[in-house]
């Protein structure tokens, strides 16, 4: 089955972290009236609702889906909507329904419909007891100990049997905790590797929910951005994975973060204070071996520890200075 043209794109969960960067990112490629910004309760940025379409969709119902599919006659739907790690925990029951039956909505529009793509991510939270956390293999025991990694291998099957048996091109890739200094991320475990920039440049200081020599997957939002529009326009013949491709950049340590941050500003204080996010810190591996990546699709990351920290905080510290740090 070869790919079909990416013309028309919804983004559903268009206001997250990676979906509000990744929806600018595909204006710009694909032109921006022909990506479909989609959110359901957060508020989307100036940016966002003005460059181009907008709609309100909750992906639990599908019909609001079908609805935005025809008018704008979609052909590809990039699945952003979920609930992360830390809140699912908190949420059960409408982690499952938001991240499955949105999913499942979305992979069946594209049976019906015979879209040409569906993209829904997937992410580190899929392993858990059993599976080797250092340099993981693409090909492990999927044990995940939340719902949010639950829902995840449950999404990644889903997509490689409506691969399968319905020959709908669905893909994904197993982020890691994605830093970037435009969206805040709204209830994950990694979102600490994020926070520690904001507060190094408002305060000096931060207390950390996991203990200092957490170490986990990472990788900054070019990256992840570049690794994202990469997958979708991949060749699909040369695709031997499809839902679930390992995404390696970088890993480390809060210790090691914090360090680094402390290169730029000296007097930065980090505590470490762990929550009920270590535990699920404590089951993901600390780095992934993401050679299936590399060889079918031709990933390779851009950016280490040392160049996204001089970003971030250049772009944060501007940010700060002109009295907008949180936009
Ligand atoms: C989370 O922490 O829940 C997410 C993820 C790694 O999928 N950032």
């Amino acid at each position: 089955m070869a790919s079909k043209e990416i013309k028309n794109i919804l983004v559903t969960g268009s206001v997250g972290q990676i979906g509000s960067e990744l929806t600018m990112a595909l204006r710009e490629k694909y032109g921006a009236g022909n990506v479909v910004a989609a959110g359901n309760r957060s508020k989307p940025s100036d940016e966002l609702k003005n460059s181009g379409p907008f709609e309100w969709v909750n992906v639990v119902d599908i019909m609001q889906i079908v609805d935005v599919v025809r008018r704008y006659d979609i052909d590809t739907i990039v699945n952003m909507s979920a609930l992360l790690s830390a809140v699912g925990e908190r949420n059960p029951m409408l982690c499952w329904d938001v991240n499955i039956n949105g999913l499942i909505n979305t992979l069946e529009i594209a049976r019906i419909f015979e879209l040409n793509q569906v993209l829904c991510p997937s992410s580190i939270a899929v392993w858990g007891d059993y599976a080797p956390l250092e340099n993981t293999p693409q090909e492990t025991v999927l044990k995940p100990t939340t719902m949010y990694g639950t829902t995840k291998v449950a999404g990644e099957l889903l997509c490689d049997y409506y691969v399968r048996r319905y020959g709908v091109d669905a893909r994904g890739l197993r982020y890691p905790g994605i830093v970037s200094a435009e969206t805040l991320p709204g209830g994950g475990t990694t979102d600490f590797a994020v926070w520690i920039y904001y507060k190094a440049i408002e305060e000096k200081k931060y207390e950390c929910f996991v203990r200092d020599d957490t170490r986990l997957p990472m990788m900054y939002m070019p990256d992840c951005l570049k690794a994202t529009i990469d997958l979708m326009e991949a060749d699909f013949d040369k695709l031997k994975h499809h839902g679930d491709f390992n995404l390696g950049s970088m890993s480390f340590s809060a210790a090691e973060l914090a360090a680094d941050i402390r290169k730029h500003i000296p007097e930065f204080e980090v505590t470490y204070v762990p929550d009920e996010r270590q535990k699920i810190a404590d089951s993901w591996p600390s780095s992934v071996d993401d050679t299936a990546a590399r060889e079918e699709w031709g990933w390779s990351p851009d950016y280490d520890l040392s160049e996204m920290t001089r970003d971030m905080l250049t772009t944060l510290q501007k940010r700060h200075d002109e009295g907008k740090l949180y936009g």
